[in-house]
């Protein structure tokens, strides 16, 4: 049985338990809620950097951090190709999820910055952190067309990431300026995989 850390608010933890639930493979993992910032000694024990998600194989084995997790439960079965094996299809996945996952990245860094004491709090950072979101919308709307027919990490990605805006930047108003992006993740959303690992009210 393979051991997965996660929270159910992360977004990079999300990541990870959709691919789960889109290779058929979430009966294989012992889920085991942890938060980084708090009880993580056995965390860190395995994984040195003290993050989430951190998957532990049946042999021993860690793995981190997500796109390496999910590139490897891709390999456990044939069910679906999430990661391409077609060199310019994994290109463009694999870029996908880049660009998905730096929009996690800004946004996590805004909400870990707007919880730090007001004092040592930077606005400059948070609206050049902003900054980098909107562009990266607007790359999405203007390349959405471009996704792959079938389900890849460059989906489950993209969703991980509005979802997390709607979860802790609802004020962004992403959809705003950009319907066609509202458009397809309205459709995806009602995966199950989506709707069972939605972060908690
Ligand atoms: N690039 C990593 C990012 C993981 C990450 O930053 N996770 C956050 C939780 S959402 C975390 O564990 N933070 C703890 C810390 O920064 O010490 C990935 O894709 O897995």
């Amino acid at each position: 049985m393979m051991k997965l850390f996660y929270t159910n608010t992360s977004p990079y933890s999300r990541k990870v338990r959709i691919t789960l639930l889109e290779k058929g493979l979430d009966g294989e993992v012992e889920y085991f809620l942890c938060n980084p910032f708090e009880d993580a000694a056995e965390l860190k024990s395995v994984n040195p950097l003290g993050k989430i998600p951190t998957l532990v194989l049946a042999d021993g084995r860690v793995v981190y951090d997500s796109p390496v997790i999910c590139e490897y439960l891709d390999t456990l079965n044939t069910d679906s190709e999430l990661v391409p094996s077609s060199n310019d299809s994994r290109l463009l996945v694999s870029t996908w999820q880049a660009l998905a996952d730096g929009i996690v990245d800004a946004s996590y860094n805004i909400v870990m910055e707007g919880r730090r004491d007001e004092s040592e709090r930077s606005q400059s950072s948070i609206e050049r952190w902003q900054g980098s979101i909107v562009n990266s919308l607007k790359q999405v709307e203007y390349q959405i067309g471009t996704l792959p027919d079938e389900i890849t990490m460059a989906q489950i990605s993209l969703a991980a990431a509005l979802g997390y805006l709607d979860f802790r930047l609802s004020y962004l108003t992403w959809r705003n300026g950009q319907p066609n992006i509202a458009a397809w993740y309205e459709v995806f959303a009602q995966r199950p995989s989506m709707v069972e690992t939605q972060p908690p009210a």
